[in-house]
């Protein structure tokens, strides 16, 4: 297996000054959301992610979300406040990362530097992350989204997802386009559907969902290349860490992230889903669409969910 070597050198650093904290969502340009706001067409809307409870795919050291009642059905008029009305309030505790989530560009790094040279002090117990927090970028992932349905395309539409460890290669993300009629632009958001997680809920056994997340189907590290070439401003998948399990590179856990992330400043999304917008997109051969997806305005936060849409 390949060192370190084998990631693309490809790099953002500087690109849009030493202070820039959004990275690749710079790409979207204000003429670009004008231009994917032209793409909805019928007012279908897609919702992109799974529902917030305890059901859904968490990778193994994270735990799910809870949602608790604070108060339960209190007439207001017995703590004091006047009328006839009665309440309810509840909470959630959750990690940001587990469930339906955009990774910030102070996830991942390596060698002691997070994106565009910013050093690991950046990011502290009681403050979070000072720089490159996903809080900086609430107000974007509005822009064009074009789903690459891999399952589909692959053949793999029976089984309902790529086969457990498939890299994706650029090969696959070019016919993939081809075969859909379309152009990846700049600025778009890559939406890929592996069909991962739909599977996780098919899984039944504690075996079965223990190797879930040690071998899935995602991005091979070679495609960060590609990925810089085009342009786009952010990745959306269905699975749970983006890039395949395990990885292809001797000694890495997840160099695509390294390089996503780090290098290049881009956003990835994990434990989206795709199902029901690849049905739409298959029958009408539409592909692209408005992406809406800004994350949650978390100041300080390495990660949120999210509610993205797709609108078509
Ligand atoms: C994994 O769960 C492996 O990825 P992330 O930390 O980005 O959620």
């Amino acid at each position: 297996m390949p060192g370190r070597e084998a990631i693309p050198k490809v790099s953002n650093w500087g690109r849009w000054g030493k202070d820039d904290e959004k990275g690749t969502a710079n790409f979207i340009t204000p003429e670009v959301i004008v231009a994917a706001a032209q793409l909805v067409k019928r007012g279908a809307v897609f919702c992109c992610c799974i529902p917030i409870d305890q059901n859904g795919p968490v990778f193994p050291t994270r735990t799910p979300p809870q949602r608790f009642m604070s108060i339960l059905n209190v007439p207001l008029n017995e703590v004091g406040l006047a009328g006839s009305a009665i309440a309810n309030d509840d909470y959630i505790t959750m990690y940001l990362q587990g469930s339906t989530q955009w990774d910030s560009l102070a996830h991942v790094g390596y060698d002691g530097k997070f994106y565009n040279d910013a050093d690991t002090s950046t990011v502290t117990a009681h403050g979070g992350a000072a720089r490159n927090d996903i809080g900086k970028l609430y107000q974007s992932f509005v822009t064009r989204g074009v789903l690459l349905d891999m399952v589909r395309y692959k053949g793999c539409e029976a089984d309902g997802h790529l086969p457990k460890d498939y890299p994706i290669s650029i090969d696959d993300l070019d016919g993939c386009c081809q075969a859909q009629g379309v152009t990846i632009k700049s600025g778009d958001a890559l939406c890929l559907r592996t069909g991962w997680v739909p599977y996780w809920y098919s899984l039944e056994t504690a075996e079965d969902k223990d190797a879930y997340f040690h071998a899935q189907p995602g991005m091979a590290v070679a495609t960060a290349e590609w990925v810089h070439r085009k342009e786009i401003s952010c990745i959306a998948v269905d699975n749970i860490a983006v890039e395949r399990l395990p990885s292809e590179v001797d000694g890495e856990f997840i160099p695509f992230h390294q390089v996503a992330i780090r290098d290049l400043g881009l956003t990835l999304g994990e434990i989206f889903t795709f199902e029901e917008l690849a049905k739409d997109c298959a029958a009408d051969g539409v592909y692209e669409f408005l992406w809406v997806a800004p994350p949650l305005h978390i100041p300080n936060a390495v990660g949120s969910p999210l509610n993205p849409l797709a609108i078509k």
